[in-house]
């Protein structure tokens, strides 16, 4: 880490330490982050890490953009989410496969908050097989209409941009910068989730939406391919999410196991509450390592690296994703376990952060298609077939 760096994750920790711990548990109940809380983010210049200066971001390094991420996650998981959604994904397709009036148009109101952006791409029937997609985006004079229905999107209402993915012929899918509001836009049920729940995921539907010809993202048809280039900067988004929600279950128990006695000494002597906390942390530390490792792998295909292979990013975001997502779940359940009677109330954080942990291994694409995806890739780069 640079000098500089180090600066940032001591304000990003310290931005968690008193905005958004304090807080987490009552948003969690109350299932809602409050205005203030994208505010201050957008303050900080949290909601444009990944957009260069140009454009009104801070245009940080994947690297640098991580260590921000983790400290936001330690202290709220949602928040984290939110703003992953709307950095990696999001900011970084425009950024990738948008025009230049398509950038100067959405970038800068990305990068200052005045926007948060969402991701719609998974469907009642197109969830993991994301080819299957059925919403339609049909020619409509200059422009196009949209018909069909998304599920599980983050940042819900409260989105000001909504990339959506429809069907634009057989066997091609679009991408279209779709801005909430117009008719035709139909917000529908708010998901009653299990963790991450002040995080708003919604569905929307829409009904014949119209939109003018430049909403179409990139090339007409590329829109899975898009997508999938795009999942692989949101997952080592979510493994590092992930990663901070391990820390936090870890140091709750640490702390509790230095401070509660049985048998006349606090419980942290015991060997078997030693391993637990051990391991934990060895799954922690190794879901970080590889976040960092796929990081690097995503800045080298700036240079022209394939993201193909064993050693590209699209393997290693998925093991990245994998290893953190699996760690954090076992983190939050050990610190339960740790915790004794008073973990399993809900007046203690743990329960949450193991509910908070768990959304880690089923979104941007489950713990089963990570592995589905690092098999394709080690075949791939012998040179067999792939899955
Ligand atoms: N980056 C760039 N291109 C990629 C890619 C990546 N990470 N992964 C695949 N591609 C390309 C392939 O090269 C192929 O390109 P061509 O059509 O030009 O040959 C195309 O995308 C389709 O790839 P593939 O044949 O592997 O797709 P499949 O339909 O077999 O399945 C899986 C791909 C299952 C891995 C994919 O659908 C997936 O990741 N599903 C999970 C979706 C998900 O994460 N949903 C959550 C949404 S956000 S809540």
């Amino acid at each position: 880490m640079t000098d500089g760096q180090r600066e940032l994750q001591e304000l990003a920790r310290e931005f968690a330490r008193t905005e958004l711990r304090p807080h987490a548990a009552a948003w969690d109940e109350g299932r809602a982050l409050p205005d203030d809380v994208f505010a201050k983010l957008a303050e900080s210049g949290f909601l444009g890490m990944l957009v260069p200066e140009e454009h009104g971001g801070l245009g940080f390094d994947l690297h640098t953009y991580l260590l921000v991420l983790e400290e936001l996650a330690w202290g709220d998981a949602s928040v984290a989410l939110s703003v992953a959604i709307h950095s990696g994904p999001v900011s970084g397709m425009i950024l990738r496969h948008g025009t230049d009036d398509q950038k100067h148009a959405w970038l800068p109101a990305l990068a200052s908050g005045d926007l948060l952006g969402a991701f719609a791409l998974s469907e009642p029937d197109a969830g993991s097989d994301a080819s299957s997609v059925t919403t339609t985006a049909t020619r409509d004079g200059d422009g196009w209409r949209l018909d069909g229905e998304k599920r599980w999107v983050t940042n819900g209402r409260r989105a000001g941009l909504v990339l959506v993915f429809a069907r634009t012929s057989a066997d091609g899918l679009g991408v279209f910068l779709v801005r909430p509001g117009a008719d035709g836009y139909v917000v529908g049920r708010r998901e009653n989730t299990m963790g991450l729940r002040a995080s708003e995921t919604v569905s929307v539907r829409f009904d014949g939406l119209r939109l003018p010809a430049d909403a179409l993202l990139g090339d007409v048809d590329r829109g899975l391919v898009m997508a999938l280039e795009a999942l692989d900067v949101g997952r080592i988004g979510i493994a590092i999410q992930a990663v901070g929600v391990g820390r936090a279950a870890i140091e709750h128990a640490a702390a509790y196991a230095l401070e509660r006695e049985q048998f006349g000494t606090p419980i942290g002597r015991f060997g078997a509450l030693q391993a637990k906390l051990a391991d934990s942390a060895l799954g922690v530390a190794a879901g970080r390592a590889l976040a960092y490792e796929a990081a690097l792998a995503w800045e080298a295909t700036r240079n022209g690296t394939p993201r193909i292979g064993p050693e590209g990013v699209t393997a290693r975001a998925a093991m990245a994703k994998l290893a953190a997502s699996e760690a954090a779940t076992f983190a939050a359940d050990e610190a339960i376990q740790i915790y004794g009677g008073y973990g399993y109330m809900r007046h203690y954080p743990l329960e949450r952060l193991m509910r908070d942990a768990k959304g880690a291994e089923i979104y941007e694409g489950t713990n089963e298609i990570m592995r589905r995806v690092i098999a394709g890739e080690i075949l791939r780069g012998s040179g067999n077939a792939t899955s």
